[in-house]
């Protein structure tokens, strides 16, 4: 059920791999597996007092040492996650919830879900830590739709820890009770923007909310509520175990540790690899087996969907992190490393991904519901060789007017692949304009 898919280990020194995927043929990812590998180590280290009854780690000091990691938010927009777990009014006395946002639906990516098969103890862990941090004593993680047998092993993992007396009231024997269930999302995409999860969660149609104000302060049923990705959470025991600053030495500067990347398309062993943020992109495309067939790389799409494109020249001079890829002109996003070899058209890709966002649109914004269908139906025509001279001007515009226009960020999220193509990719596009069919033989 549960098979490998060419994941391969990481070749630092000092890497966590060994935590995410040690659960990876399928079979130990069970709670004695976990305790085995040292799992719920950090959980006992926060929460174990000393001589004079005082906790191990106080919750501030969680927070520090979670600042001290660098660690920055793994779902897309790599926000520093001591910073979003120092907003939470901890002493406020109302409800306050934490949620994990296990909605992956961005193409191309394919990590959390992975981790959430073979290691669901590692993401169980981290949000009773971050509950601790932050003064929670309710939580959820929202799993994606589509994913039925993952679902189904968290609910298991989530028995194990109640029973193990990890989850529940007074956990360890300490003065800290956290409540965790799982929750079954309905597999639309934008579920996974956070505050469209929060409104689901609540039983709502899932459409974002207008932030501010952001979850921290209005999130779930109004409460304040934490929201973090998957494999941030699951990066947080190894932080409370090694240090903070053991986790930013793994990265670089402003970008700590290291980052699960989807290798996908055309690379010969596509899957989940787990580097340190600031490796150079050719030695993730070795890791992966290098572009499929030893054809030439053309691009790479280097964070999700809604990443811009990069040339293959800039991309082979980037190394995968947050700032290196921003300065290239794209971003990091969730980490999914869409190949594209010499064959692919950009004409061609392009039209797949305006037709996800238009079809993913909610619609509540007149930018985005019309907008993005505006650039399907453009693209749809330039690739069937209907394209007209000014059609590329007229791409550009109303990829300008949907941009920083809209509630969420799928606005952009559309808007700016096509951006990206036209800025790198422009001949191919004029090419479809002028011969009515595509430049790249394989797809005449
Ligand atoms: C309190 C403030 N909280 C920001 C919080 C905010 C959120 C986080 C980041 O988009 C991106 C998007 C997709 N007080 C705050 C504050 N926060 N200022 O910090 O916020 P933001 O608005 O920068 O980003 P976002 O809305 O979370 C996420 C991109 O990710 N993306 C999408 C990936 C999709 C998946 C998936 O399918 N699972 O990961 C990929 O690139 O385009 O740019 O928590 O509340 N002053
Ligand atoms: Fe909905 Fe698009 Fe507006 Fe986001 S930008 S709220 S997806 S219509």
């Amino acid at each position: 059920k549960f098979q490998a898919r060419g994941l391969e280990t990481c070749f630092h020194d000092r890497h966590i791999n060994a935590q995410i995927y040690a659960g990876l043929d399928g079979r130990n990812w069970r709670l004695k597996d976990y305790e085995a590998r040292g799992g719920y180590q950090a959980l006992r280290k926060i929460l174990t007092a000393n001589a004079e009854g005082a906790p191990g780690m106080t919750p501030d000091q969680v927070v520090a040492e979670v600042k001290a990691s660098g660690l920055r938010g793994r779902g897309g927009a790599g926000f520093p996650t001591g910073l979003k777990w120092s907003f939470m009014p901890r002493a406020l006395p109302v409800q306050k919830y934490l949620v994990c946002n296990s909605d992956e639906g961005e193409p191309g990516t394919c990590k959390d879900r992975d981790i959430l098969a073979y290691n669901p103890h590692i993401v169980i862990e981290g949000m009773i830590i971050a509950a601790y941090a932050m003064g929670i004593s309710v939580g959820y993680n929202y799993i994606h739709g589509e994913i039925f047998e993952i679902y189904d092993r968290f609910e298991e993992a989530l028995e194990e820890a109640r029973a193990a007396g990890y989850l529940g009231d007074h956990i360890l024997g300490s003065k800290h009770s956290f409540q965790l269930h799982a929750f079954h999302g309905f597999g639309a995409y934008i579920c996974g923007e956070e505050t469209a999860l929060l409104e689901s969660l609540e039983g709502k149609k899932g459409q974002p909310r207008f932030k501010p104000p952001f979850p921290a302060s209005f999130g779930l049923y109004g409460k304040p509520t934490t929201i973090n990705n998957t494999e941030t959470f699951a990066a947080v025991p190894w932080i409370i175990r090694n240090g903070g600053p053991a986790y930013l030495e793994c990265g670089k500067p402003n970008n700590g540790g290291t980052k699960i990347f989807s290798m996908v398309g055309d690379v010969e062993r596509p899957g989940n690899y787990e580097i340190p943020l600031g490796t150079p992109f050719s030695k993730i495309l070795e890791l992966a087996g290098g572009v499929k067939g030893g054809k030439k790389l053309k691009a790479v799409i280097p964070g999700g969907s809604s990443a811009p494109v990069l040339p293959a020249s800039i991309m082979m001079d980037c190394t995968m992190d947050y700032d290196s890829i921003a300065k290239a002109g794209s971003m990091l996003g969730s980490g999914a490393v869409i190949v594209m070899d010499e064959t692919r058209c950009m004409v061609k890709s392009l039209l797949r991904l305006s037709y996800f966002y238009s079809h993913e649109s909610c619609g509540q914004c007149t930018p985005c519901r019309e907008g993005t269908g505006w650039l399907w139906r453009l693209v749809n025509r330039l690739e069937h060789g209907q394209g007209k001279a000014e059609d590329l001007a007229l791409l550009d515009s109303v990829a300008e007017s949907i941009m920083g226009r809209t509630i969420c960020a799928l606005g952009d999220a559309a808007a700016m692949p096509v951006r990206g193509m036209l800025k790198h990719f422009r001949d191919e596009f004029a090419y479809h304009v002028d011969h009515k069919t595509c430049m790249v033989p394989a797809y005449v």
